[in-house]
């Protein structure tokens, strides 16, 4: 039956690899509870989950800064609202298209079930490529995205927030940008400022709860981060806030890279060197040998692979570990991986950390911090409140990723497959949401 849905997939949306991968992943880990529950068959949950609720696409015109218009293609996929709004970032980079967008927005459905919050799945974003544009031109480009998908968000319909090129910036632009035509201010966006509804802790939420959710599966393997040596790939939002608190627990992080390069720094990353770069400057991760010259810099990203570590995070894009990286990553002792990005590990890759008993932290749970503390933001907004960053923090901790761990592990022990997370996180992801759907009758 799995295979028949899939083949659908692909003929409905051709072309489009990176959405056959996310979709055949999750459909391979969920046939045995299909088996057991036939009025899921029956009431066509998966063939209804496969297809989003609502597609729209639409065309982003802006003038930049020598006066000539550009145009770009805007996009949200609105995939499944049977547990609550749509909720998932915006991404903007130039290989953005539907394949991307449907795949991200596929995943988020059920990372955001895992979260335990009421949050649906939807994502969006643009082939437009913030970098090297200015203030003034990201602000039009931000302006003009908003002014169509205005129409379709709202704080109880749809809440975006930021992914790869949509940070802090983007965020203002576009809420201000909302703000002014629907003449309401609310939560429609995640990831807001601190002093206009921002919540204490999403900055830090997809890094921080990652390493949280690493810490978990240690403790099982009998493993602690304390001593350890780190590669984190990316130099964005989620790979320096992974870096940061591996470095707060006693970890050593000494690779980290951009989609030019990756530098090697043997005595730790110095984070304030690279939060600089990054968050300030916008500059190329080359630009760390300046203040660290005894660092080493590498032409091309997917040599990072190869530098010898005890636990991967993979922080930048989908399918950075090929099989052959994660041959290399095993072959060097790797006893970790833990998934900050989406979809970053081919499913041969998956395959070989599995087979070599390396402790294997998949997306979905793994990197669902960041989408729950935007759970929590809307939470603060509808109550017109901001809680502290320690609160904020224990409930990303306790409540919310050591709780994905525990249903992930229990889901795949239930299903004869214990300590794979893989099955275990789609399986508990799929289940809250197909009760739902199947409660709320077939539309
Ligand atoms: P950022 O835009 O802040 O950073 C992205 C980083 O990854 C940059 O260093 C970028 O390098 C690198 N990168 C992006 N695309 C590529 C590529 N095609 N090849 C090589 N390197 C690349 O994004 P985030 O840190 O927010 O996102 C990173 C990953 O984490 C994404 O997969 C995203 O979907 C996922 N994620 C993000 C969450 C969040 O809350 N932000 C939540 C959960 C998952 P360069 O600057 O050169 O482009
Ligand atoms: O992939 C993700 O979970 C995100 N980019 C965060 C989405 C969100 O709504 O905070």
């Amino acid at each position: 039956m799995v295979k028949a849905i899939l083949e659908q997939v692909k003929k409905r949306n051709p072309g489009e690899p990176e959405f056959h991968q996310a979709v055949e992943e999750v459909l391979e880990s969920i046939a045995p509870v299909l088996d057991k529950h036939p009025e899921y068959k029956k009431a066509g949950i998966v063939e209804r989950l496969v297809e989003p609720e609502r597609q729209i696409l639409f065309r982003v015109p802006w003038v930049d800064d020598s006066g000539k218009v550009q145009v770009n293609r805007g996009m949200r996929f609105e995939f499944n609202s049977a547990i609550g709004p749509y909720k998932g970032g915006l991404r903007f980079h130039p290989t953005v298209y539907p394949g991307i967008i449907k795949f991200l927005g596929f995943e988020q459905v059920f990372k955001n079930s895992l979260t335990g919050l009421a949050m649906g799945g939807g994502k969006g974003g643009s082939d437009f490529d913030p970098k090297g544009k200015s203030d003034g031109e990201v602000m039009r480009f931000c302006q003009s995205f908003m002014t169509e998908l205005c129409k379709y968000i709202g704080p109880d319909t749809d809440v975006p927030a930021g992914d790869i090129g949509v940070g802090g910036r983007e965020i203002g632009f576009m809420f201000g940008t909302y703000k002014k035509i629907r003449n309401e201010f609310t939560g429609v966006l995640t990831g807001k400022g601190l002093d206009w509804g921002g919540s204490l802790v999403r900055t830090e939420a997809t890094g921080y709860g990652l390493i949280y959710f690493l810490l978990q599966m240690l403790k099982d393997a009998g493993k602690n981060v304390k001593g350890a040596t780190v590669v984190s790939s990316g130099s964005g939002n989620v790979s320096i806030y992974a870096t940061q608190k591996c470095q707060q627990l006693g970890a050593k992080v000494i690779a980290m890279s951009d989609s030019n390069g990756y530098i090697v720094d043997n005595d730790g990353i110095d984070l304030k060197v690279v939060k600089q770069l990054k968050e300030v400057e916008r500059k190329r991760i080359k630009d760390y040998l300046k203040a660290r010259p005894n660092a080493r810099y590498h032409e091309g990203c997917d040599g990072i692979w190869n530098v010898k570590c005890d636990i991967a995070l993979p922080n930048a894009t989908q399918n950075e570990i090929d099989k052959k990286a994660a041959e290399t990553l095993v072959a060097n002792g790797v006893w970790a991986v833990a998934e900050g990005a989406n979809m970053p590990s081919t499913p041969e890759a998956v395959k070989i950390f599995l087979k070599n008993k390396v402790s294997f932290g998949p997306a979905k749970a793994a990197n669902a911090g960041g989408v729950a503390v935007s759970g929590l933001e809307m939470a603060q907004n509808s109550q017109r409140m901001s809680w502290s960053f320690e609160k904020t923090d224990k409930l990303l901790d306790e409540m919310i990723m050591q709780h994905i761990y525990r249903q992930a592990k229990a889901s795949a022990e239930e299903y004869g497959q214990p300590g794979n997370l893989v099955v275990g996180a789609n399986i508990a992801g799929f289940e809250k949401v197909a009760r739902a759907m199947l409660a709320q009758g077939i539309v």
